[in-house]
């Protein structure tokens, strides 16, 4: 048959700072291709809407699938596949992806029988057998699989997540991927799963808490088979057992690949584990995200992120002393005043690090969906995207944005500005030399997409598709049943967890 898969549009975040190759998509185009069917991919973050229709016109899918990790890209996913509907009537239409697999009910019902399914979990094996089933239209009891008519049993976990190394080839343009300096950059993912369970987040619910790893080998061939000169490695928290990483980081050294790396990881594990950070450091691991989400122990209480204030400040010192250029993530909670704002305009600007902040967002798949999203003051899809306010803020609407903005443009000032201008304009240099525009259009965007008004007025459009807000709530932490996408599994990690 022939599959096209779609990935939507960049959202706001990803207008400035990165945009990333489609791993999760070419990881099921692996396996699609695999069992011998035809797989395009169309990247949306590259391409616009009419270039999607013309490839429609000329390859006339069987089937499209389109990829939902974001829940902000809800309303263009209904929309597109409503349209490809109207212009392929007996094509298969299917969405999958993070956010889909949460909300697949609602997809089904806003789409009106344009999406005639929804993958829920890992892709891989689940779209290879409902390819296989869309003939004679057996699907509603396939594993993962929810229709109009009725749902499969709970997706199985994949055996192995060596088994589809991803189809890197299909991804066009590829040399428009990149993250900041990263230009371009490719993605690696070496474990998947997250052992932690913090509240607002919904990596770890997604794959039932379950922590798995990719053999070093499996990971030395696909990284080997990587062009570009940077990698992002994905993963939720990198390093969480040194002795993969150690594993990995010694093939690379024997097989001298030479690559920069980027990577998210906590600061405990950062703490407890910095040989292997520093071996990558030596092998050209850059620049790292660290989530540390509050600058004050109740806010990380509230976060439960199992991680202080003693251990963040450690943190920052190790990566320090390495050497290591490190982003941090706040999360800015819609109670915060004018007088909070400054503090945390003060405190990022008596730091060396990058800091980044996002707006506390209650998503479907998360215990906040379940505790916090009585109060929610918009159930428009497009706002959750953790640069909206979805929570009543404290401060007027408007001026909330006005100190947002304020302060993430100190943020942005203080990356470009003074110290962070000759590092930026060689930089720059550099990657234009080589042909490479990414980075370079990012430094003048700050402004275009930071708006306090835009973000302001967003509040306003009108609303086509609306978010259902949860059944249940309550006071209390929700069940795995309640929250699990996967069959849930005892955390396979023995990292302590807090
Ligand atoms: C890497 C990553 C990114 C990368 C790149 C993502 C990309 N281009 O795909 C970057 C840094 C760009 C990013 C950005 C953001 N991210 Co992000 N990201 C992740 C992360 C850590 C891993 C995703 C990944 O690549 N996994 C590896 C691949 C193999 O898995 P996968 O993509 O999930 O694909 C599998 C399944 O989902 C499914 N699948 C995927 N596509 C399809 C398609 C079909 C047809 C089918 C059948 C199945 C299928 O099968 C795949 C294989 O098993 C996840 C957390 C997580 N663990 O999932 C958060 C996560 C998805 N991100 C999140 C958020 C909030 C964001 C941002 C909005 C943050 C921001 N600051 O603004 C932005 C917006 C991005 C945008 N689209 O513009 C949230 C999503 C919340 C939500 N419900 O919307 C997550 C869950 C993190 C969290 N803590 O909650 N992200
Ligand atoms: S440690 Fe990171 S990925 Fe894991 S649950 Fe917490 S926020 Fe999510």
């Amino acid at each position: 048959m022939r599959v096209m898969l779609v990935h939507p549009s960049p959202l706001m975040y990803s207008e400035i700072y990165l945009r990333l190759e489609p791993l999760g998509m070419e990881r099921v185009a692996a396996a699609l291709l695999e069992a011998k069917h035809e797989v395009r991919i169309v990247d949306l973050q590259i391409f616009l809407h009419p270039d999607l229709f013309n490839e429609l016109a000329q390859f006339k899918p069987d089937a499209v699938g389109f990829s939902l990790n974001y829940l902000a890209n809800v309303p263009e996913v209904v929309d597109l596949a409503r349209e490809i509907k109207r212009r392929l009537k007996s094509c298969f239409i299917f969405v999958g992806g993070h956010s889909a697999s949460f909300i697949a009910t609602d997809l089904l019902a806003h789409s009106e029988g344009a999406i005639d399914c929804v993958v829920r979990g890992e892709g891989e094996a689940t779209t290879v057998e409902l390819i296989d089933a869309i003939r004679d239209r057996a699907i509603a009891k396939l594993p993962g699989i929810v229709t109009a008519e009725g749902s499969g049993p709970m997706p199985p976990l994949l055996k192995d997540i060596d088994r589809f190394p991803p189809a890197r080839h299909l991804a066009r343009k590829r040399h428009k991927y990149f993250i900041s300096v990263f230009d371009p950059s490719a993605s690696i993912e070496f474990t998947r799963g997250c052992p932690w369970d913090c509240s607002f987040c919904s990596a770890w619910t997604f794959y039932g808490r379950s922590y798995r790893q990719s053999s070093p080998d499996a990971i030395i061939r696909d990284l080997e088979s990587v062009q570009e000169p940077n990698v992002f490695i994905v993963d939720d928290v990198a390093f969480i057992h040194p002795e993969h990483g150690e594993a990995i980081a010694r093939e690379i050294e024997r097989r001298g690949i030479k690559k920069r790396y980027y990577l998210e990881t906590r600061a405990d594990v950062l703490c407890r584990n910095r040989e292997v950070f520093e071996y990558w450091h030596r092998l050209g691991l850059d620049l790292m995200f660290m989530g540390l989400e509050a600058i004050d122990e109740e806010g990380l209480k509230a976060h439960r992120k199992r991680s202080s204030l003693d251990i963040n400040n450690r943190a920052l010192e190790i990566a320090r002393k390495m050497g290591l250029q490190v982003a941090i993530n706040l999360i800015a909670d819609p109670d915060w005043d004018e007088r909070r704002f400054e503090i945390v305009r003060e405190w990022a600007m008596s730091i060396d690090e990058i800091v980044h902040l996002t707006v506390t967002t209650p998503y479907p798949g998360t215990e906040t969906w379940f505790t916090e999203s009585r109060k929610l003051t918009t159930l428009d899809y497009r706002l959750f995207d953790i640069q909206h306010a979805v929570l009543p803020t404290r401060l007027p609407l408007r001026k909330f944005y006005q100190e947002l903005v304020k302060t993430q443009a100190v943020l942005n000032r203080k990356h470009l500005g003074f110290s962070g201008l000759w590092n930026a304009s060689s930089e720059a240099a550099r990657l234009l030399a080589r042909g490479q525009t990414n980075f370079v259009r990012m430094l003048w965007k700050f402004n275009r997409v930071y708006s306090q008004e835009r973000q302001y007025q967003d509040h306003s459009r009108p609303i086509k598709y609306s978010m259902t807000p949860p059944q249940v709530h309550t006071e209390t932490r929700p069940t795995g049943e309640q929250l699990y996408v996967h069959n849930p599994r005892p955390a396979a990690v023995s990292a302590s967890t807090g």
